[in-house]
């Protein structure tokens, strides 16, 4: 299959194009950035750019993906508002307003909406549980990923070699329930 990636983040592509094409699906970039509405969670802003990108005829079939870092202690902050915080105070700033907070955990969640041809919208959630550590660690990756360890792990998704990364997280895991639904469906 022919997949348009609509997003604007190129850390989204690489991930994406890296789990796509060993299973002989093609993938391409539409840097098209759809209007994101203030939403409670990830599945909603998911819903809506769909539906926004339907009723613009955008090339079918197309993949969005909205995703973020939720803080246990700070009751799920940045989580859909993750783009917006890293823009402004950045993952330091994160940090910043993490010194003191003892409890590290914190899990990313990846939602990825695809429009098929016939218009038809399907949903994929993966998620992935660890740690934010206290300082920035590694070179890898994208985003958050200098300051998460994953469960199970002894160094950041920034550290981790991108098929490593792939293997667990959010994204990986969505992208593998996307990955059934085409498969079980033909497509
Ligand atoms: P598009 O909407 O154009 O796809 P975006 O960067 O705005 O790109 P999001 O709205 O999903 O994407 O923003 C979520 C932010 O969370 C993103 O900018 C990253 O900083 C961060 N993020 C998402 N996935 C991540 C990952 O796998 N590792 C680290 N940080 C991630």
């Amino acid at each position: 299959m022919n997949i348009n990636l609509v997003t604007s983040n190129q850390g989204k592509v690489e991930e994406l194009t890296s789990i796509l094409e060993p299973f002989g699906h093609n993938a391409s970039q539409l840097d098209i950035s759809c209007p994101e509405i203030q939403a409670s969670t990830l599945e909603e802003v998911v819903d809506f750019g769909l539906e926004w990108l339907h009723n613009q005829g955008t090339k079918s079939p197309l993949v969005i993906d909205d995703a973020g870092v939720f803080v246990d202690e700070l009751k799920g902050f940045p989580g859909v508002y993750s783009r917006y915080v890293y823009d402004t105070i950045s993952p330091k700033g994160l940090l910043k307003q993490m010194e003191g907070i003892e409890n590290r955990a914190a899990s990313f969640k990846c939602v990825l909406g695809l429009l098929l041809e016939d218009g038809g919208t399907h949903k994929f959630v993966g998620e992935c549980n660890g740690n934010i550590i206290h300082e920035i660690r590694g070179d890898g990756g994208f985003g958050y990923d200098p300051i998460f360890i994953p469960d199970g792990s002894d160094r950041t998704f920034a550290e981790l070699l991108p098929e490593e990364k792939n293997e667990i997280s959010h994204r990986g895991r969505a992208m593998k329930n996307l990955l059934s639904f085409i498969s079980e469906k033909g497509l």
